[in-house]
Order: C-alpha cells, then structure tokens, then sequence
C-alpha cells in the first residue's frame, strides 16, 4: 500500500503530495498522512529552519482533491477530522503553498482555504459542491471563504456549488497566482521559498477581515432560494453559516458551522442525495461490459430531423465541442430549428451562462442539410424523427446505405421496438436507443436502450458519449416505454383514476408538488402535450386488454383541441401565453361527466392516498422492471426518475424512498389498495419477495 501522502524535500521545500487514488478523496488515512507529515515538516517550527523552510501541498494524479470521502459519512467519524488538520495547517509558523490542478472540491478546497497561498494550473476549478449532497461546507468553507472574496460570491458559489475556473477564482481572490501547465509545482516551491525569505506572519483566510454585504443581503438570498429549496435543509444551513460570518468571531462560527454540517450529515435528505451520487456512477459500470471494452471516439454527428428533440439534442453535441450536422428535407423547418438553436445559444450568453466566444464556437459546430449523403461520415447519427415505425424503418435503412461502416445508429424513439427499427438495417450490432428528454438540452437523463443484438462497444461507446454530453446514461432493456416511460404510464393512469373517483387536477399535482416533485403529473402534461401521449394511447388502443382500466378523460379534453400549454389550454387554461396553470371548469365539468358516466359517486380523497396510489404504483411497475431485467439495478431506476422525471433527489428516487419507508409497509399498502382496486395494485412478486425477507432494493 503506498503512502497516502508522498513527502520530499525539494531545495529546503517540504513537497506533500496527496495520494489516493482516483480523486485523493480525504480518508481517514490520507487525514492521518496529512497530520504525519507536516509534524515531520515540523511546520511549528519558524521558517529559518535550515530543514525544511516552508511546504507545499499538491496532488498526485487527475486532480489535487475531491473533497471528504463521501463513503465514510455513514460511518463513525474517525480522527483527526479534516477541521483538524486544516488548523493545524492554518496555524504553521512556515509558509503553506496549497498547488492545485485538476478539481479542489468540498474539503479538497477547503483544505487549500487553510492554507496561507494558493496556486493553480490554468485548468484546475475550485467549488464546494456539499449543497448537492445535502450537505453545507463542514470543514471552514463558509467562514473562510467569505472572509477571502466577500459574502455575495462565496455564497454564490455555496449554494450553487457549481465550479469557478482558474481565472475566475484568481480574480476573485483565491487564488494568488495561474501557473502554466506544466511547472505548478516548481513555480510553487520557488513561491514558497520567497515568502518563507520574507517571513512572517504569513496571511491566513481566518485573519482576513470580512467586507459587510449591503443590508437586507441575506434576507434577498433567502427570498431567492424559497421555491427551489422548499423542504430542503442544507441551502438555508449554508446562508445562517455564511451570516455567522458577521455575528460570531471565526472560532464561533467554525464551531456552529459543524453542528450544522452534522446536522445534514445525519439527515435522511444527504442520505439520499449521496445515493443518487453514487448510483449515477454506478450505472455507468454494466455486467459482461469491461471498463475497457474498446469505445469509439465519437468525432463528428448527425441528427435527424429539426424538430423540438433533434434541434435540443444537437445543442447537446455543440456544447460538447462534437460537430454536428442536423438532416431535414423540409426546409423551412430546418431554418426554423437551426435559428431556434442560435436563439437559444444567444439567450445563454444574455442570461451569463456563457460568453459570446463560447456562443460562437458552439453555433460553428452546428450545419443544416436536406441530403442525407451529407451524413457518410459521421460517426454517430441520432434519428428524432417522427414518432413512427415505418417512417423510423425508411430512415434507418438509407441510413445504413449511407453511412460509414463503423458508424453507430441511434434512435431517440420514447416506446418504438429498437429491434425492430434494427431490422430494418444490416448493422443491428451497432444499432441502439438514445432516448433523450425535453428539453434535450437541459434534461440530464439519457436512456440508452441495448437491442438484442447491440454489441459491446456500441454499448460502451454510447455509455461513454453519454458523461462526454454531460448526460447521467442508464441502460435499459427494449420493452414498450423501456423503464422511465413504462413506469411514467402507470404513474400518469393512477392520476387519472384519482380524477374519476372525486380529486381535480389541482389537487393531484399540489400534494405531488408538496412531495419535492417540480411538478405534477397533470402540470407535466400540458408542458409536454397531451396530443403526444394521446398518440401513443391511440397506437396502444387496438392491444389494449379489454379489461383493463381505462381512463378517457384525457382522450375527451384531446378531442377538445386542448393539447396543453401550446393550446392556451389543457388540463389546466394559460392566459395569453402565460405558463401559469390556471384551474379551468370546462375541465372539472368533463372530469365529473366521466365520473358520473362510470357510476362514480365522487367522494374527498386525501392528499396521503394520491402520494400513496401514485408513488406506490411507481415503485411497483419499478419493482416488475426489475424482475424482468429491463434494468441492470434498482438505483439505476433512481436515477432516470431524478434526472429524467423530477422526482426530488432529497428523496433519492423511488425505489430508495419505497426502501426508505420500509417494503412492507409498501406491500401492505399495494394489497390493500388490490382489494378496492384490484389487479392494478398486485404486488410484483420481487416486491412481495424482499418484503417477507424484511429486505430492501438496496440487497437486489
Ligand atoms: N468521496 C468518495 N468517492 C468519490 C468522491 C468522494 N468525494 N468523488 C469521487 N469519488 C469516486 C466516484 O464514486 C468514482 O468511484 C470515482 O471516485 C471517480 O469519480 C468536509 C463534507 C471529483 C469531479 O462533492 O464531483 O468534502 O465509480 O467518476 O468524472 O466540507 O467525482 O470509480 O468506484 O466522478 O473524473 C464534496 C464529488 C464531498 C465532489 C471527479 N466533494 N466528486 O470526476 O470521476 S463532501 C464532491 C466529483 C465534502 C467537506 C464536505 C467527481 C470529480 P467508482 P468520477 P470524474
């Protein structure tokens, strides 16, 4: 086992190197090495010390530090906390010269925050990411930052816990210095040996004096963050950590920050969101598919069709830096979809997300063409044409006639048989569903749909695609709405049946709401468009079991023309292009008059039984999936419902949360609901199954 910390003596400069691999995660061990080797440094000792005259601190391999070991927060804490060792740092009497490259995340900043410099490749980026784990910076992140670039932008960074590059953090003051790539650590060791010639007191973020923010400037972020934050715990823990700033002396606020971080730390919500962490890394590793099974570098694309998914999924690949060029034979759609992608680029760089430089080189990396000739080359084609089986079946075989032999097909389809569509080529190994959300360009979740002949490598190239497109990929198998859709089907029948038995649409979508969902499932569709699902319902109608319940309210406000927001109305009806669901009686009148043509005698339904039959449902159909092996694990279903259906990652999605409350209780539930419901509600036999063993998804 190497050591945890490398220790070398470079001309009077004690070298630390973190080491442990993959991202020098901060482990017990690596905080001990940490300890062992400033006492060895002798750091107490003033920096006349003809040993060792001052330190520096670096990283070995991709980056200098990911932050705390995530893994360890479910264990008990074992000494010396990282507070501990950046004291000890803080507090050295040689200089410290933090060398960063890579990331400095969460305590991987913190850390550097304890030192009295800091310098940096031009590529590392610095953040305190903890928010998105539930969490708030625990190891003097929100009194130390602060303290170094003001209240307004170390708040900024806390509660988004989105990374600053070099630049930026050296213009804010985090930095000292931007080295070049290569000499980071030289250029430090010479940096440190001019501060230690210099001599103390060498500048400590804890000595720093804070500038006051204007007044009212914490109640603004509060304000800010109320919709976005409701329920949550960590967003409001990291602004009264921040405030303390300005309320408690540095020790104070370092010890209430803790309190509050362990706050968090034990809290249900950062157990989940740390589920969600890892079960989006753990979906990238797929049975029978070695990490290094060969991938493609996927150099150039194509989309076809300009539509809402094909001009978002081109976005995808232009902001990936992959050129890529969008086929459609209709002309004037193609100028439409391609100004709605230089509008979209243009509206990034008004909202400050990106700069006009950035603007350009994406809009260079998109071209438009009506011939498919044009495609021959591409590495990879993703067709987002028409929801259709014989319009996809013609586009896949000009397309196999076309392009290069090594290229990957792809289809966006949301339901359509990808075998079937594979048919329809001479290349089904390399065939496979890419199944994107809308907005494409926003929505993380990328269902990629393995055909009975995918092959490896095509499998592991799309996974791989997939984190270079910033997408969480997921697996899945080819049934009919693969795994997010299938489930979503279930889930958007029970709201349906809610209706014909006495609840509105308002209702629903408020108790799903308060639940942490964005929005409910009746809000949802009117985002969508009910004419799509409609479609779908129509294809279905001729297979469908005769039996099985139906629920036609949402054909009757179809046959209304009401297909949503982009009608004015829907389930709801918007105000002069107002987004604002606004309750419509027209709705609640064909609402009843289906109720009433069913024989319902409409009754109050409480807010538990629309949580109860709607997540329940999920986590059943979940259940089913996973029986049939249409997903590889539970947590992948996870995590297509937080980054593909807003299902609240402080909940972890369904099959955690259903863990959570414990499957008998679900099972209990699910079998009474069969008894007034009937079959809808039967348990799936893995349910029932972990449920006797007292087991959970989590032993699957
Ligand atoms: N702890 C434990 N394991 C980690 C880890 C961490 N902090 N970060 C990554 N891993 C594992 C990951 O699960 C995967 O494992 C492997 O490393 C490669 O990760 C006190 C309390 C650093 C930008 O939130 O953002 O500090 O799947 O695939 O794409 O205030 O990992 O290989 O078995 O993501 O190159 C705060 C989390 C912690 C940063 C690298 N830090 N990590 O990305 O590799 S809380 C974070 C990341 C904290 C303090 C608080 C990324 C990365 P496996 P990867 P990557």
């Amino acid at each position: 086992m190497s050591d945890p910390v490398e220790y070398e003596i470079r001309g009077g400069v004690a070298v630390l190197t973190l080491n442990n691999p993959p991202v020098n995660a901060l482990s017990s061990s690596l905080r001990r090495g940490i300890i062992d080797a400033i006492d060895r440094a002798a750091i107490d000792r003033a920096a006349a010390d003809p040993d060792v005259r001052a330190v520096v601190l670096s990283g070995r391999g991709r980056c200098f530090c990911g932050g705390a070991d995530i893994r360890e927060f479910g264990e008990t804490p074992v000494p010396p906390s990282l507070p501990e060792v950046i004291a000890r740092i803080e507090a050295s009497a040689k200089p410290v010269v933090a060398a960063l490259h890579g990331v400095a995340f969460g305590g991987g900043f913190e850390l550097p925050l304890g030192c009295h410099y800091r310098l940096s490749a031009p590529s590392a980026r610095v953040a305190l990411p903890e928010v998105t784990l539930g969490l708030i910076p625990g190891a003097g992140g929100t009194q130390r930052l602060p303290r170094l670039i003001g209240a307004e932008h170390a708040l900024g960074m806390i509660l988004s816990g989105e990374p600053v590059d070099a630049e930026t953090a050296c213009k804010l003051g985090i930095l000292d210095a931007v080295t070049d790539e290569g000499g980071l650590v030289d250029a430090a060791i010479a940096f440190a040996l001019d501060r230690a010639s210099e001599g103390g007191p060498y500048p400590t973020a804890r000595g720093s004096v804070p500038t006051e923010p204007e007044n009212g400037f914490f109640e603004g972020e509060r304000k800010k963050i109320e919709r976005r934050a409701r329920g949550l715990i960590a967003p409001w823990h990291c602004i009264d950590s921040v405030e303390n700033v300005f309320r408690l002396p540095f020790d104070e606020g370092l010890a209430t920050e803790r309190e509050l971080f362990m706050e968090c730390r034990g809290s249900e919500q950062s157990a989940a969101q740390r589920h969600i962490f890892f079960a989006e890394r753990e979906a990238q590793k797929i049975p029978g598919i070695p990490r290094d099974t060969p991938v493609q570098f996927i150099e150039t694309a194509a989309v076809i069709g300009c539509g809402t998914m094909g001009t978002g999924i081109a976005m995808v690949f232009a902001e990936a830096g992959i050129p890529v060029r969008i086929l459609d034979k209709d002309s004037g759609v193609l100028d439409k979809g391609l100004q709605r992608i230089q509008q979209t680029f243009a509206g990034a760089v008004q909202k400050g997300k990106i700069t006009e430089a950035e603007k350009d080189t994406r809009w260079a990396m998109v071209s438009g063409t009506a011939d498919m000739d044009d495609l021959k080359d591409a590495d990879i084609v993703i067709e987002a044409a028409f929801e259709d089986m014989a319009v996809k079946r013609e586009i896949f075989a000009a397309l196999d006639a076309v392009c290069k032999s090594g290229a990957i097909l792809a289809t966006n389809t949301s339901t359509l048989d990808v075998d079937e569509i594979a048919a329809a080529t001479n290349r089904a190994d390399r065939v496979i569903g890419t199944h994107f959300f809308s907005p494409a360009n926003i929505m993380r979740l990328m269902e990629n749909v393995r055909g009975a002949k995918t092959s490896p490598s095509t499998i592991a190239t799309v996974m791989a695609l997939a984190r270079r497109l910033g997408k969480a990929g997921v697996l899945v198998g080819n049934c009919d709405g693969f795994v997010g859709n299938r489930m979503y089907h279930h889930y958007t029948r029970q709201a349906s049946f809610l209706l014909e038995e006495g609840a509105l649409p308002g209702q629903v979508d408020t108790a799903i709401y308060d639940f942490g969902f964005a929005m409910g499932p009746f809000a949802v569709g009117d985002v969508a468009g009910l004419d799509v699902s409609w479609r779908i319902r129509q294809r279905r109608a001729e297979t469908r079991p005769p039996d099985e319940r139906y629920s036609a309210i949402a054909d009757r406000l179809c046959e209304l023309g009401r297909f949503g927001q982009k009608t004015g109305a829907g389930w709801y009806r918007y105000d002069n292009g107002s987004r604002t669901p606004i309750a419509d009686p027209v709705v609640e009148d064909v609402i009843r008059s289906v109720s009433e043509e069913l024989g319902f005698q409409r009754r109050d339904i409480g807010d538990d039984e629309i949580l109860q039959r709607c997540l329940y449902t999920l986590v059943n159909e979940g259940a089913k999936i996973l029986d049939e092996g249409m997903a590889l694990r539970a947590s992948d279903i996870d995590v297509i419902w937080t980054s593909g259906y807003g299902f609240p990652k402080h909940r972890g999605g369904p099959m955690f949360y259903a863990d959570r409350v414990g499957l008998k209780t679900v099972y209990d539930a699910l079998c009474c609901l069969a008894d007034i419901h009937g079959d809808l509600f039967a348990p799936a036999g893995l349910l029932e199954k972990l449920a006797r063993q007292g087991k959970g998804f989590e032993n699957v």
